[in-house]
């Protein structure tokens, strides 16, 4: 019984895990080469797809700085309006809203040797994350039995994304898990 209600909770966290979209993406600029001179980040930006709720992660040393700027302040290469401005090595930029964002290094002349990046942020596409984690209340009670878990695991994991505030639990299903509960109570 103890292994039989442990493998339905991982059954339930494994069903609540693949019902929670990843809709938010940490991009570390230039991967491993991070944000640095000599890296070519208009073509690193050119494959991928930038939503709000993603991050930008800057990785530099101590000679380079993060600064988001304007559109024409980034053609100049000019960080002194910068809109933020990071040089703790580590930065990373919550794409908060659409459109262009502009990136460039601070330091002397790095921005126009190339040290820059423009993104375009697009709206997130139907990823609402309204708190979907609701049929918590209705696993924590006693496990029917495993092969009426699954079955229950699955119906779980189909209504959650429809906004359902309330799973529905059958009347036959209720009284099933008493029994089960009284039975394991008898049990032990
Ligand atoms: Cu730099």
């Amino acid at each position: 019984m103890a292994t039989s209600s442990a493998g339905f909770g991982v059954a339930v966290i494994l069903a609540l895990c693949c019902v929670v979209p990843s809709f938010a993406t940490d991009y570390t600029v230039g991967d491993t080469s991070g944000w640095t001179l000599g890296y070519d980040y208009s073509t690193w930006a050119s494959d991928k797809t930038f939503t709000v709720g993603d991050d930008l992660v800057f990785n530099y040393g101590n000679t380079h700085t993060v600064a988001e700027v304007s559109g024409s302040d980034y053609k100049a290469c000019s960080a002194s309006n910068a809109i933020t401005s990071d040089s703790s090595g580590s930065t990373k930029i919550p794409l908060k809203t659409t459109g262009s964002h502009y990136f460039i290094c601070g330091v002397s002349s790095h921005c126009s040797s190339g040290m820059k990046m423009s993104i375009t942020v697009t709206s997130a596409s139907s990823t609402t994350p309204s708190s979907s984690t609701t049929p918590s209340s209705g696993t924590t009670t006693s496990p029917p039995s495993s092969s009426s878990s699954n079955t229950s695991s699955t119906t779980a994991s189909t209504t959650v994304p429809e906004s359902s505030s309330s799973v529905t639990v059958s009347p036959f299903g209720v009284v099933f898990s008493t029994m089960v509960a009284i039975f394991m109570l008898i049990v032990s």
